[in-house]
């Protein structure tokens, strides 16, 4: 098949799926466009078959913003032309916009062109409260061919948020666990992050204001105060990254905590965690858990949206909302079993094998491109 995948280029779950399912049709031997404003941060190697293109909309003295939206659909229109078949877009705001438009232009032309839409979380819980896009994304889901959603938590918030005929078809976010695997672990680097009596929690996230990373300081404050030896390493970048630096030298923690900013590979570092902590005030899926996990380390996340669907019980501890105490006694009951969490955070990991989820992407593409021929 030729396959079209559109995605958001930042650090952010949205993209980095996008890209991984983007790498393993190509290896599946599908031809795959990866559509962005830019390279994705995980498009690391060039694959044969797999195709980048960048969309920079033009500038203008009149624009006050320049046109992505429209620019993307133009795109598609045109990768189409040259034979594209169908379009998988990530994130409804704006990708399922510009899919929409691309396939009303088509149309004109006499061709169909198959937009599946996959959600991701915000683009249904934030946006949905927004009264200017809230009807253009429901245009846009009702539009498309197909939409997707990665947990069933979402799927529901969804369909109800968007009073949508049916639910979602959900199709979970997955994990190369060849990539991501305890064996990444490097025993030197994990001495530059802790001694060997120490405990080393991990996070990573883009530091969005909804990662409610400042919890996590407070967290190993708390743990430090029970006398727990703790260390804290912190993987990525985003809005409040420089905030969370400077409240660890407010609360006299920056000797226990280390900033490691956006990084391309993170499975050397998620590996040598003992604990992968969230504390996310809502989490549609939490593909960095997902990470950890396959790297098998436990995770202790708050129940929140679709994390209760991946954080099963033998793979780490869920804990109430913004309860800090409660994430660290989740800690500490983990601490106490922590080679029982190990092996099941990595049994749970190879459910969500890219081997296992990607036909299901596979099957829906041809089913969509089946009911477009009849
Ligand atoms: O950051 C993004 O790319 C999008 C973002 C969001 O807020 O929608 O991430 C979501 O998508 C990821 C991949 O499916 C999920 O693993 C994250 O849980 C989810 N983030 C939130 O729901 C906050």
């Amino acid at each position: 098949m030729q396959i079209g995948i559109v995605c958001y280029p930042t650090i952010g779950g949205s993209g980095v799926i996008a890209t991984e399912l983007a790498r393993a049709l190509a290896c599946r031997g599908h031809t795959v466009h990866l559509i962005s404003s830019e390279l994705p941060i995980r498009l690391t190697a060039c694959l044969p078959n797999l195709y980048f293109h960048q969309v920079i909309p033009p500038d203008y003295p009149v624009f006050q913003y320049r046109p992505y939206e429209s620019a993307l659909a133009g795109r598609l229109v045109r990768l189409v032309e040259g034979g594209m078949e169908l379009v998988h877009v990530h994130y409804a705001i704006p990708h399922a916009v510009s899919a929409y438009l691309a396939q009303q232009t088509l149309a004109y032309q006499g061709k169909a062109l198959p937009v599946i839409t996959t959600l991701h979380g915000t683009d249904t819980s934030l946006v949905s409260q927004d009264p200017d896009l809230y009807p253009i994304v429901k245009l846009a889901l009702s539009a498309s061919s197909e939409v997707t959603a990665v947990s069933e938590a979402l799927a529901q918030e969804t369909q109800l948020h968007f009073h949508l005929q049916e639910k979602p078809l959900v199709i979970p976010n997955f994990v190369d666990t060849t990539r991501f695997s305890p064996e990444r672990f490097d025993l030197r680097l994990r001495r530059a992050y802790a001694a060997p009596d120490e405990i080393l929690l991990v996070h990573a996230s883009n530091f969005r204001p909804i990662k409610q990373t400042p919890s996590i300081l407070y967290i190993l404050k708390e743990l430090l105060e029970m006398n727990v030896p703790a260390r804290l390493l912190m993987i990525g970048d985003g809005p409040e990254r420089s905030y969370v630096e400077r409240l660890a030298y407010q609360l006299e923690l920056q000797e226990r905590t280390s900033f490691t900013g956006s990084l391309q590979e993170v499975a050397p570092l998620l590996a040598i965690g003992d604990i992968f902590i969230l504390t996310s005030a809502y989490e549609s899926f939490g593909l960095a858990a997902l990470e950890a996990l396959a790297c098998g380390v436990p995770v202790v996340a708050p129940a929140v949206g679709g994390l209760p669907e991946v954080i099963k019980p033998e793979a780490g501890r869920l804990f109430p909302p913004n309860d800090v105490h409660a994430a660290c006694t989740a800690i500490l009951e983990v601490l106490r079993n922590l080679p029982v969490y190990r092996s099941g955070a990595r049994h749970i990991a190879l459910e969500y094998d890219t081997h296992r989820i990607v036909p299901h992407y596979e099957r829906l593409y041809e089913h969509m491109l089946s009911l477009t021929c009849l």
